[in-house]
């Protein structure tokens, strides 16, 4: 990652302006999001987002597993692995995997076509095994602040709960469950990924590599929505 231009960052403070500058850049954006929240999306488009965005979903679990890893902090390890909790489940808690296999389940696709992964684009594999490699690599504080795209996580979900009902009348209210679900946990783990980046990046340079793992981030669910478009198509 090399950023064509530095900024100058001499405080916490300045860090965290920067990061949340940055959700122009956020995949909310992308035109094949727009067509999904706006209502123009065909039940076909709904089932690739879905089915491709599964991958996504149950890669989550193994890019935290590799940042615990790398974390020698037991304090952190306390406080992050209730990200692997949430999408795998625990105790009667089925879990975000499953709400998200639910979800599925609501747009028309079965939990063998979701579950062997056959629909999922070449282009999509990629850059969320790119996600995942770069937790496997990278020192655990870089990871966690790779997270930090989901700073602009709760207005996605929130224009999915107050669009969807009315756009997709057809998708059972009960699919919905995991965007309710992320509402809350994304900013739990916002507030902690946050607190680690703020306190690990010090300095002007460290303050911009920050900002590029940030941006590495974005352009990952970038990607993913291009792969998206291209293979199913973005209507106007
Ligand atoms: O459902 C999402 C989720 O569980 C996570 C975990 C987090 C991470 O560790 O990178 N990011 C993330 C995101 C989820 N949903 C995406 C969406 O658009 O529904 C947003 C995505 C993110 O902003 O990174």
């Amino acid at each position: 990652m090399n950023s064509s231009v530095a900024i100058a960052m001499d405080t916490a403070a300045d860090l965290e302006a920067q990061l949340r500058s940055q959700g122009s850049a956020y995949h909310i954006h992308h035109p094949f999001n727009r067509m999904l929240n706006e209502g123009r999306a065909t039940p076909a488009q709904i089932r690739g987002w879905v089915a491709n965005r599964y991958y996504y979903q149950i890669s989550i679990p193994i890019k935290d597993a590799a940042i615990l890893a790398n974390c020698p902090d037991r304090q952190m390890r306390r406080e992050w692995i209730q990200r692997i909790l949430d999408h795998d489940g625990y105790g009667d808690d089925e879990g975000g995997i499953e709400a998200w296999t639910r979800l599925a389940l609501a747009v028309g696709l079965r939990r063998d076509e979701l579950e062997d992964l056959r629909h999922v684009l070449p282009a999509v594999r990629f850059a969320v095994d790119a996600y995942v490699n770069f937790a496997r690599r990278a020192p655990w504080q870089e990871a966690m602040c790779s997270s930090l795209t989901e700073l602009f996580a709760p207005n996605i979900h929130k224009e999915r709960l107050a669009n969807w009902p009315q756009h997709y009348p057809w998708i059972d209210l009960d699919g919905l469950q995991y965007f309710r679900k992320r509402l809350s946990e994304a900013r739990r783990d916002v507030d902690h990924g946050l607190r680690v980046t703020l306190e690990y990046f010090q300095g002007p340079q460290a303050r911009q590599r920050a900002l590029e793992i940030l941006k590495f981030k974005l352009d990952i669910l970038w990607a993913m929505n291009d792969a998206l478009a291209q293979a199913y198509g973005v209507q106007s």
